[in-house]
């Protein structure tokens, strides 16, 4: 560290340069983050000292931290639902598993969770010392059911379901996952991480939130779709019990108890979360889901005229393409500034229309994409 500190011009100036090397979101279809909404922002910024770790201290901000979950809980089904704003999908997806590991009081926990799954639920494996079962997925990407039938067992704690997998943006069959868990007494996780934001806004209905009874707790993410800023993650639980296995006594703070994974965590993303879902309201989020989604299917539609077609019909807007001699085209692509992504299995060039993503830029992308097929 350097012994005098330097002026503010100077180190801002540093961070300029240093900013600079970082990616504009312009030419970025391979995230799932997106710019925040400038109102989120401002908030963010309002609330920038604020520490929920401590919500003693914060008790405007708890009280708005209150609030989202409620409108969260309202967007999925349930309005009475409880929990708490996370720092992402990982800590709502390990928090999740935590508490049905210890509600369920088995031995040698086991998991099932689709092939699909987010690599989250490795780390989840590796934290909570669960055995985590992979079951396969059927010819659409959603997660077979007799495959997740013939992985249950006495010591399985929890069933997960996807409602908008990482790779393929595909809903997993939530009421038949349901059914499955109930007739076993199993708590059935949902991972909306993705989807939480989006698909409460798509034209075509979907059963996969709370609604669903045996719906156990749901992961979603405002740090997504919901544009908000980072980190903002949200872990929803049907019934208020679901709490009581992550609590945690706080004998020294001003608060009793404390149910998170982290100690000291932002309020400045809960405020952000807040004002983006109270400016935006249903009809915002709704516009802007249905803008990815025409951009969505344009893409489609464009880049079948010249023989690359998608491994399922988007449900939302994540693409999947089974683009010819991929890795060469996705190095050509790059070369010309696009971000792509893959899927594993079967290997394919994975595409998220997120909203930073303009017309403009779709149209240059697909024709950049034609050239480069043909490099
Ligand atoms: N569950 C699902 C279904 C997800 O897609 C993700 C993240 C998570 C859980 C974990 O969420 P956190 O990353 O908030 O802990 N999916 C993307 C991924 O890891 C996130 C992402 C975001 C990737 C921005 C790239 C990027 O630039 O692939």
């Amino acid at each position: 560290m350097n012994q005098k500190g330097l002026s503010e011009k100077d180190v801002m100036s540093m961070l300029d340069k240093t900013r600079s090397k970082d990616t504009s979101y312009d030419k970025v279809l391979s995230a799932m983050c997106t710019r925040p909404h400038p109102i989120a922002v401002k908030a963010h910024m309002q609330f920038i000292e604020s520490n929920l770790g401590d919500f003693g201290l914060f008790q405007g901000t708890k009280e708005l931290e209150e609030k989202v979950i409620t409108l969260m809980g309202g967007l999925l089904g349930d309005p009475n639902a409880c929990g708490y704003i996370t720092t992402g999908g990982t800590e709502s997806n390990i928090q999740a598993l935590r508490t049905a590991r210890n509600l369920s009081k088995k031995k040698h926990p086991n998991v099932i969770v689709p092939s699909s799954a987010h690599f989250s639920f490795d780390k989840v494996a590796d934290i909570l010392g669960i055995e985590v079962r992979k079951a396969y997925l059927d010819s659409e990407f959603k997660v077979d059911l007799g495959s997740v039938e013939s992985l249950i067992d006495d010591n399985t704690s929890a069933i997960v379901g996807i409602a908008g997998s990482t790779e393929f943006g595909q809903i997993d069959p939530i009421n038949e996952l349901a059914e499955l868990a109930g007739s076993h007494d199993i708590f059935l996780h949902i991972d909306a991480a993705f989807g939480g934001f989006v698909i409460p806004f798509l034209d075509k209905k979907y059963d996969f939130d709370f609604s669903v009874s045996g719906v156990s707790s749901i992961t979603s993410d405002p740090h997504k779709m919901g544009l908000s800023t980072i980190p903002a993650g949200g872990l929803l639980f049907k019934d208020v019990a679901c709490l009581l296995p992550l609590e945690i006594d706080t004998p020294y703070l001003t608060i009793r108890k404390q149910h998170s994974l982290t100690g000291t965590r932002s309020g400045a993303s809960v405020a952000a979360t807040y004002a983006v879902m109270t400016h935006l309201g249903k009809e915002g989020y709704k516009k802007i889901v249905d803008k990815c989604m025409k951009m969505t299917r344009r893409l489609v539609d464009e880049v079948q005229e010249f023989g690359i077609t998608p491994l399922i019909d988007p449900v939302m807007n994540i693409v999947a393409l089974d683009v010819p001699d991929i890795d060469n085209v996705r190095k050509r692509l790059r070369s010309r500034g696009w971000f792509t992504s893959i899927t594993r299995s079967p290997r394919a060039m994975r595409l998220v229309i997120m909203p930073h993503l303009t017309e403009e830029a779709l149209s240059l992308f697909i024709s950049d994409l034609k050239d480069c097929l043909r490099d």
